[in-house]
């Protein structure tokens, strides 16, 4: 089987909904030492975009996108120690405090930011879903983190971000904690138009990112 062939697999495990066959795929690629920042990025993430494609054209209803978000989620879950043993790292990167924004459950994206950070040597405290701005504050400060990065999947939610700035500046706290925002419906105009320091559309440009707006 070509490279090409198993990220199609992968592809159609998610887009039909099936876990046994998207958990099987994930182990064959860990057992393979296959690069599973590619069979994520390539195979699982369009998956589960075509997904959101077939659900805003009709095709798909919630309980189908239900369905193939678990089966991303169990297949993430196997490869996630995975990517965290492949880290080569040896001081850390950075910390970093993640979360997904207040009243936005959405978390796929923003674990796989997590754990692409994670494995790429940050240390990254990851927050979970349905944040409170204040929350994302004070643990930055607890554990005096470089960078904070907010996940919004939702156009309602991605207003949050330009809160969380502002209140940010109203503490006097803008620029001691870089932050960078992502999400589907986000962009560089907007990360520019809110004053956020960075933007970056998935989860291996935000390495790069991350890494830039660290040092
Ligand atoms: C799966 C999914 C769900 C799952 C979520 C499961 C879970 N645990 O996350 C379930 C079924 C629960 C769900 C629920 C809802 N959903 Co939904 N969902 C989706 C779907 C199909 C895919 C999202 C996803 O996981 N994508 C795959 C991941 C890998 O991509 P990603 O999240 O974009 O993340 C990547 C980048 O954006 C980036 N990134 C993400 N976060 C961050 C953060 C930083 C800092 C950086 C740098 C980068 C970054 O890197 C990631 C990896 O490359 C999208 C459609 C879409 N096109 O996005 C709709 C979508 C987001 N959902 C939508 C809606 C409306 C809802 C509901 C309100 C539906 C309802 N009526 O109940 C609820 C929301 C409830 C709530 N309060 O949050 C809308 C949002 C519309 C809008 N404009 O606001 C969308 C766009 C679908 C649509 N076209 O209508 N949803």
């Amino acid at each position: 089987m070509s490279n090409e062939e198993f990220l199609s697999m992968v592809k159609k495990a998610i887009v039909e909904g099936n876990k046994d066959e998207a958990v099987q795929l994930a182990q064959h690629a860990i057992a393979e030492k296959m690069d599973l920042n590619e069979v994520i990025e390539k195979g699982f993430v369009p998956g589960i975009q075509q997904v959101g494609q077939l659900w805003e054209e009709g095709e798909y209803f919630l309980p189908e996108l239900i369905t193939s978000a678990e089966c991303m989620k169990a297949a993430m879950e196997l490869m996630k120690p995975e990517l965290k043993k492949a880290q080569i790292e040896i001081r850390s990167a950075g910390k970093i405090v993640i979360g997904t924004i207040e009243g936005d459950i959405h978390d796929i994206g923003k674990n796989l930011v997590a754990s692409i950070l994670s494995a790429n040597g940050f240390e990254v405290v990851d927050l979970g879903a349905d944040v409170k701005l204040e929350t994302f504050i004070e643990k930055a400060e607890e554990v005096n983190a470089n960078l904070i990065c907010l996940s919004a999947l939702l156009t309602t939610t991605m207003t949050g971000q330009r809160k969380f700035i502002k209140i940010l500046k109203e503490k006097g706290l803008y620029g001691r904690f870089k932050v960078m925002v992502g999400g589907a419906p986000v962009n560089q105009k907007w990360a520019d138009e809110i004053g956020a320091d960075g933007y970056s559309e998935n989860a291996l440009t935000a390495v790069d990112a991350a890494k830039e707006l660290v040092n």
